[in-house]
């Protein structure tokens, strides 16, 4: 069975929790609790997994980083502040780690109450080539499960195929 494993990554209270919650099926919306580090999602396709991680943030990073398959920035797209830390991520956790874009998906996470208008979010570069959905979980839950079970194939297809290429290499 092919794991993939796909980070969670973004802005303070953008969201990531609720939306790693709802895509994991492990609860429901509740009050706001800050996540004191990194969430690490473990997808076993179609049965998904979560646990959460509560140590040091940054110390931690290099480790959290090393064998992931994939990165989903997650933000608010109504916060300039926003727009200028996802690129930090973009930065960190996807071009320093050599990770492709295609293995990198945006999130322009919605809260009720804030803008949802979804026609004028334009990204400048390097931002602008990467895969960018939204989600609005109380207008329209099924269309981000739907675009992130997408992405999280895509993910399991490139695992297996570079792991394909990898054996195709030791046996030629
Ligand atoms: N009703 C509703 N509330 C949401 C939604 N997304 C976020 N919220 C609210 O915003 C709060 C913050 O969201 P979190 O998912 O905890 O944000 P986070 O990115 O995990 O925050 P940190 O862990 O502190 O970085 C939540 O506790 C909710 O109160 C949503 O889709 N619907
Ligand atoms: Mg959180």
């Amino acid at each position: 069975m092919l794991k993939a494993k796909i980070l969670f990554v973004g802005p303070c209270e953008s969201g990531k929790t609720v939306l790693a919650n709802f895509l994991t099926e492990s609860s429901d919306i509740t009050e706001y609790n800050p996540t004191q580090g990194v969430r690490i999602l473990e997808f076993e396709n179609p049965h998904v997994t979560s646990n959460a991680k509560g140590t040091g943030f940054e110390s931690c990073w290099p480790a959290l980083m090393k064998d992931a398959h994939g990165v989903v920035i997650i933000f608010n797209a109504d916060l300039p502040s926003h727009l200028k830390e996802i690129e930090m991520w973009y930065s960190c956790f996807v071009q320093q780690q050599f990770l492709q874009d295609p293995r990198c998906l945006l999130i322009a996470h919605h809260k009720p109450g804030s803008g949802s208008d979804k026609g004028h979010l334009t990204l400048s570069p390097p931002l602008s080539k990467l895969k960018l959905v939204h989600s609005n979980l109380e207008d329209d839950p099924e269309e981000i499960r739907l675009e992130f079970i997408k992405y999280l194939k895509s993910i399991i297809n490139s695992v297996s195929e570079s792991r394909d290429q990898e054996e195709m290499s030791i046996i030629t």
